[in-house]
């Protein structure tokens, strides 16, 4: 073989050896992208493994907490840049107002399908048959009754930041319950072992997916399904008087956000993070290993990715 024609058979193997590679030089930047972080623990751990996906290929990677309404401006006007767990349930309103507004992205759906509600524990209907749905669970409003609430039922709600006004819903609904928020979702779970271990009743806030489904049985209670007229148009709903008469969506989004520069600033991470899509399953692990084997997130996002390292190497090439 001449030599000018190995010379072309060596560049031509060359070339798509570098083009299948890599279409980019990662990291394309070494500035940090900030990784929001919430105040719950699946989220803690997901946005551990996203961090350290980016790091295995090169990324700077930066973790700051931000506050669930106000992050979605944050990110909007890059002050953070990602966001892995965006509710349809109590973020929609603030998640769709940056994005129309602000310029967010909207950086795609997850395959989880999640609600976010009031929730009790089985033994409750034994004591309370029809509290599955909201009027049925209003009738027995006075056996939900703390020292702070009595004669009224005690509704044990989020912190304040996860965006829902539940004393506004019990008013609109006319229920005969008061809304106590906890400062932190440990309270939430605290509160819950305390009456399932004595089998007393108690309706609090929870969602799903959660590591609640693999350790305490139970169900959401069923409010009317939401539209955009419960929230502008008093004559909808029970109530026809009154505007919020509703519950949160019974299958909601779980979505990611983004600032829009990352595309052009970390375009390899972008693809990355564009890929990215948990399911239930995934999601409730994750929650899992920080809330029932006391794991940090650090280390759960360890565990867990390396659980799931097919998928990740999916994603990651
Ligand atoms: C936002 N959250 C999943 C805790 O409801």
């Amino acid at each position: 073989m001449k030599f000018d024609k190995i010379f072309a058979i060596t560049a031509v193997v060359a070339a798509s050896f570098a083009f299948t590679t890599s279409t980019y030089a990662a990291p394309e930047s070494d500035e940090p992208i900030i990784i929001v972080q919430n105040n719950w623990t699946s989220q803690l751990v997901l946005s551990n493994v996203v961090g350290q996906m980016l790091e295995s290929k090169g990324y700077t990677v930066e973790y700051t907490p931000s506050d669930s309404q106000l992050q979605f401006t944050a990110i909007a006007n890059g002050d953070m840049h990602f966001q892995v767990e965006a509710w349809e349930g109590s973020m929609k309103t603030a998640f769709e107002k940056a994005v129309a507004d602000e310029g967010m992205v909207d950086a795609g759906k997850h395959g989880a399908v999640t609600r976010e509600e009031w929730w009790i524990p089985n033994y409750v209907l034994d004591v309370c048959p029809d509290a599955g749905n909201w009027e049925g669970l209003n009738k027995c409003a006075a056996l939900f009754a703390t020292a702070e609430t009595s004669p009224k039922g005690r509704f044990v709600g989020p912190p304040a930041d996860w965006g829902k006004n539940y004393a506004a819903r019990i008013d609109a609904l006319n229920m005969d319950f008061i809304a106590i928020n906890v400062g932190q979702a440990a309270t939430l779970w605290a509160e819950l072992q305390a009456a399932y271990d004595r089998k007393e009743p108690i309706v609090l806030f929870n969602w799903t997916p959660n590591f609640i489904e693999s350790k305490f049985e139970g169900r959401f209670v069923d409010f009317p399904e939401p539209e955009a007229a419960c929230f502008d148009d008093k004559a909808w709903g029970p109530n026809p008087k009154a505007t919020g008469d509703c519950g949160a969506p019974h299958e909601a989004w779980l979505k990611k956000a983004a600032w829009k520069g990352i595309a052009e600033t970390w375009p390899g991470a972008w693809e990355i993070l564009q890929k990215v899509d948990f399911n239930n399953a995934q999601i409730a692990r994750a929650a899992l290993l920080v809330d029932v084997d006391g794991m940090t997130p650090e280390d759960a996002a360890k565990t867990w990715i390396t659980e799931n390292q097919t998928l990740v190497d999916g994603w990651l090439n």
